[in-house]
């Protein structure tokens, strides 16, 4: 045991106002590793505790701890700086950060903040590493995968090489969060139509994938430009299984960039479920063009063996827009797609990026007419310029970003309009959306409020199951 060397973790609650939780899985696998490191280690769950400043403040000051590591996507840099403040004011210990918003803004991160040191990409075996050298009092300048301050400047360590397999990765060890109070809420993530009572449904997240072959010119994650790597479908089981068994879960959201990539690959997992009689819910992502018009049969394979819905983003039905994204899907492929999900029974669910700088009234009514015709209804959302992608250069040189750290203050949900790089102005854009919206709720008979046109989550007609049954 690594005892009095003590860990604090933090995390933190991107959406403060929200009755919804979302399982940290990030900060959950860095967790679960310094737990199997035999590290001495508390979480602070902000998301869980939601404290007002006050309290935050108060809690700092009386924990007891020789380092601090927290982390979170690039959204949450706010409250980063806060918190990473709030602990120097009281603590001289070394704070580490992870996630999209250490390794996306290494520099803004440690030059505008109090954080210590970064941890680039895949977190898992650079934190124990890092704890170490930490405890050890041995040069961190040895450990792969970070960023800290030398003489004023921000220096890389060498890079880390990626974990070969994901099936080596230890199982999340949930007991380490407030886990009944995760499963109570997350499922207020779930939208209608339930595949049983709203009440039996126990649900959790899982990550089965990491990465993604694609690099949309507006998509950023920890992994972009990384080799995609998937768990086994033996290995996604044996952790379902465990799940089931210990809390009683009966319902999955995979929280992948991309969880199904291949027909071979998703039949194996729908064969494999059905032949374990797992008996469950489940939810997942693929592309459009996963499924071609002879593929009916693989979706009703899904179907049977429990997939609810698939993600799969249009983003736009604008060709030329759709290049600009590197998107490299095709719209027919789309509609095919949409078609074969409603004729099996699998909720399709997508989303839209609005507002690219070749965006008009034009090219967002094609989008929304292709979303109409499809009977879809997207989850809207603005064009939100992420930094580590094209599109984020592409705002500064456009002087639309002129001050990094004011941007990263002020961004948050996308579908907040925060930005704006087309040639019309705010209000165009956001009737156009809102216009169409309520246009395909009603056809859909959703019977969606104004306030809920877009921050919605996923919906479908209410009549989906019976008509898909
Ligand atoms: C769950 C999720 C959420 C949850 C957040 C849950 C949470 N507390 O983390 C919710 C629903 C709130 C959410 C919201 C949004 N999200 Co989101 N979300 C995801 C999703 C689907 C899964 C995250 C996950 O579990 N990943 C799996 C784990 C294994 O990967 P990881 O989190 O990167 O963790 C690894 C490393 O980052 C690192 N690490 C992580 N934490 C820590 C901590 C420490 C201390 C260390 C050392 C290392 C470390 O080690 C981990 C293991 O190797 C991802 C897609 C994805 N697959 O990543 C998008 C993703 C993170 N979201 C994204 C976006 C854009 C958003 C929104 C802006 C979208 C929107 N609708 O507005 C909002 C932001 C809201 C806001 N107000 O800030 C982007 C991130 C963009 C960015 N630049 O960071 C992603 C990557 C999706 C995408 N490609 O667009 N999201």
């Amino acid at each position: 045991m690594n005892e009095r060397f003590r860990v604090q973790l933090i995390n933190i609650s991107l959406r403060p106002k929200s009755e919804k939780l979302y399982f940290p899985i990030g900060l959950a696998y860095i967790a679960t590793a310094i737990s199997h490191a035999g590290f001495e280690s508390e979480i602070l769950d902000l998301d869980v505790l939601r404290l007002s400043d006050e309290e935050l403040e108060m809690q700092i000051k009386n924990a007891k701890f020789d380092v601090v590591a927290m982390g979170c996507i690039v959204t949450g840099y706010k409250y980063i700086k806060k918190i990473s403040e709030l602990i120097k004011k009281y603590h001289d210990v070394p704070i580490i950060v992870g996630n999209s918003v250490a390794t996306s803004i290494p520099h803004i991160l440690l030059n505008r903040t109090k954080a210590d040191i970064g941890v680039i990409g895949e977190g898992d075996i650079t934190i124990i590493e890092l704890l170490c050298a930490l405890r050890d009092k041995t040069p961190i300048e040895d450990v792969k995968g970070i960023f800290f301050k030398k003489n004023g400047q921000v220096v890389f360590t060498e890079e880390r090489e990626l974990i070969k397999s994901l099936d080596d990765i230890p199982f999340i060890n949930y007991d380490l969060f407030d886990i009944n109070v995760y499963i109570e809420r997350f499922k207020i993530n779930i939208t209608e139509p339930y595949p049983i009572e709203y009440d039996k449904i126990k649900a959790l997240p899982i990550n089965t994938a990491r990465g993604c072959p694609f690099q949309c010119s507006f998509c950023y994650h920890v992994f972009r430009g990384k080799k995609y790597r998937y768990r086994s479908v033996e290995n996604i089981v044996k952790e379902i299984e465990i799940l089931k068994e210990k809390y009683g879960l009966n319902y999955f959201q995979f929280a992948d960039e991309l969880s199904l990539f291949s027909t071979k690959q998703a039949e194996k997992l729908a064969d494999y479920f059905i032949k374990k009689n797992l008996n469950i819910f489940w939810t997942a992502d693929c592309r459009a063009g996963f499924f071609k018009e002879n593929d009916i049969e693989l979706a009703k394979k899904l179907k049977l063996a429990g997939c609810i819905s698939l993600g799969y983003s249009l983003e736009s039905a604008d060709e030329t827009i759709l290049k600009a994204m590197d998107k490299h899907i095709s719209i027919n492929d789309f509609e095919v797609q949409t078609r074969i999900l409603h004729e099996v029974g699998i909720i399709p669910v997508t989303s839209l990026v609005i507002g690219y700088p070749q965006e008009t009234p034009e090219t967002l009514q094609k989008t929304f007419d292709c979303c109409l015709k499809c009977n879809i209804y997207p989850s809207a959302g603005y064009l939100l310029p992420q930094p580590g992608t094209p599109m984020y250069n592409l705002a500064i040189d456009m002087g639309l970003i002129k001050d990094e750290e004011e941007y990263l203050l002020r961004i948050g949900d996308r579908q907040d309009f925060t930005i704006n790089l087309t040639k019309m102005s705010q209000e165009e854009i956001e009737s156009i959306t809102k216009n169409n919206l309520k246009k395909i709720s009603k056809k859909l008979n959703l019977g969606l409020k104004e306030e809920k046109l877009i921050k919605s989550g996923h919906y479908v007609q209410k009549d989906f199951r019976k008509n898909n049954n």
